[in-house]
């Protein structure tokens, strides 16, 4: 009788190892592999979008030909448009609070009211030669103005935007982030540089680093920063030194990186033709691709929102991609079997254990 139980227990042993083992795999499988991407949606009214930024339930849109767009994503399946303000060459649309600044390359800088989103109202303008992108950080606004470098803006008065310091790039810069009293500038061919921003009127330049490739958007999260490369995909840098910033990882698996957004582990990168990607960052010196989306058209921005995905796709327009798992079912049946079995082990082994208890009490 003991043989059969001690053999019982060995085998149920080997199961539960077995069980464990296989947990793990799938769980792992599941952060690293078994994502996958579907779309919900999409609003394309023949436009060329290039931009997109949502907040709330509304997404705005800079489409290049036709100006400021607003859609109503409350439904992911069914975008509406809700609203539209007509500008030539929108290039990059900012929200803050009410206020949309529309930076629309030789055509300046624009800033409406969208307090009604139906009705968008042009408050003020700012003439520029090639306004890219207007970041605002309080009544400060940084205005990255290809090569006429930045512009840095007075926006206390939405209605007469004012200057009052500049920065003169080396090369075309694209966009900037900020964090705290540093800038960091995707400059094109000379790569991302790092500013200080104390004094807005005179910004100094830090650091800088390139090695190749166009630095177009930049993303910070906990100083590191991810620089999307165009032709060298996404480039990483720790800017602990800001004056030294130093690369520890790269993904590239061809493409044009042109935009980054992160979330959590994960980063979203606009890769032109070659679609969304989405690589895991969760060790930044090894991105490792989890999966990607490509139907066509060429994705010039990109925002993550939880397990959705916002894309300005070019003449495909905007796209809504939800990113979801598909092994969950696999791993709660790996984890009822673990505690199913766990719970036999534990039966036997006291049954044995009495057992042995009234032997000795008999002799
Ligand atoms: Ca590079
Ligand atoms: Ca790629
Ligand atoms: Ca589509
Ligand atoms: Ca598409």
């Amino acid at each position: 009788m003991r043989y059969t139980y001690k053999s019982t227990i060995f085998i149920i042993l080997i199961a539960l190892g077995f069980c464990l083992y296989n947990t793990t795999a799938v769980n792992v499988q599941g952060n690293e592999h078994k994502l996958f991407l579907k779309e919900l949606g999409q609003y394309n009214d023949g436009g060329q979008f290039v931009n997109l930024q949502i907040l709330d339930d509304i997404a705005f849109i800079a489409d290049f030909n036709n100006g400021l767009k607003i859609v109503n994503i409350t439904d992911p399946f069914n975008p509406v448009k809700i609203g539209q303000y007509d500008v030539q060459q929108a290039r990059e649309v900012n929200i803050v609070g009410d206020i949309v600044y529309l930076s629309c390359n030789q055509n300046g800088l624009h800033i409406l009211n969208v307090t009604n989103p139906t009705q968008p109202i042009g408050l003020g303008h700012y003439s520029a030669s090639d306004a890219h992108q207007l970041l605002a950080r309080g009544n400060i606004g940084y205005l990255a103005n290809w090569y006429g470098g930045i512009i840095i803006l007075n926006l206390s008065n939405p209605s007469v935007p004012t200057r009052i310091g500049r920065y003169f790039s080396d090369d075309a810069v694209f966009s900037l982030q900020i964090e705290g009293e540093l800038a960091y500038v995707a400059e094109f061919d000379d790569g991302l540089k790092i500013l200080n921003i104390s004094d807005p009127t005179n910004a100094v330049e830090l650091g800088q680093f390139y090695d190749g490739g166009q630095a177009i958007s930049v993303d910070v999260i906990d100083n590191i920063v991810f620089v999307a490369d165009k032709k060298d995909g996404l480039e990483i840098f720790n800017i602990n030194d800001p004056s030294n910033p130093v690369k520890i990882g790269q993904f590239n698996n061809g493409g044009d990186v042109v935009d980054v957004d992160i979330e959590g582990d994960i980063a979203c990168l606009a890769d032109w033709s070659d679609g969304l990607e989405l690589i895991n960052i969760s060790d930044p010196t090894t991105p490792i691709k989890l999966t990607g989306f490509n139907d066509g058209g060429r994705i010039q921005s990109v925002e993550i929102i939880g397990d959705l995905v916002f894309l300005a796709d070019g003449e495909d327009g905007l796209e809504i991609i939800q990113i979801g798992e598909d092994n969950e079912s696999e791993t709660i049946v790996g984890f009822e079997l673990f505690y199913i079995l766990f719970g036999l082990a534990t039966i036997l082994v006291i049954k044995i254990w009495t057992r042995k208890k009234q032997y000795i009490i008999k002799n």
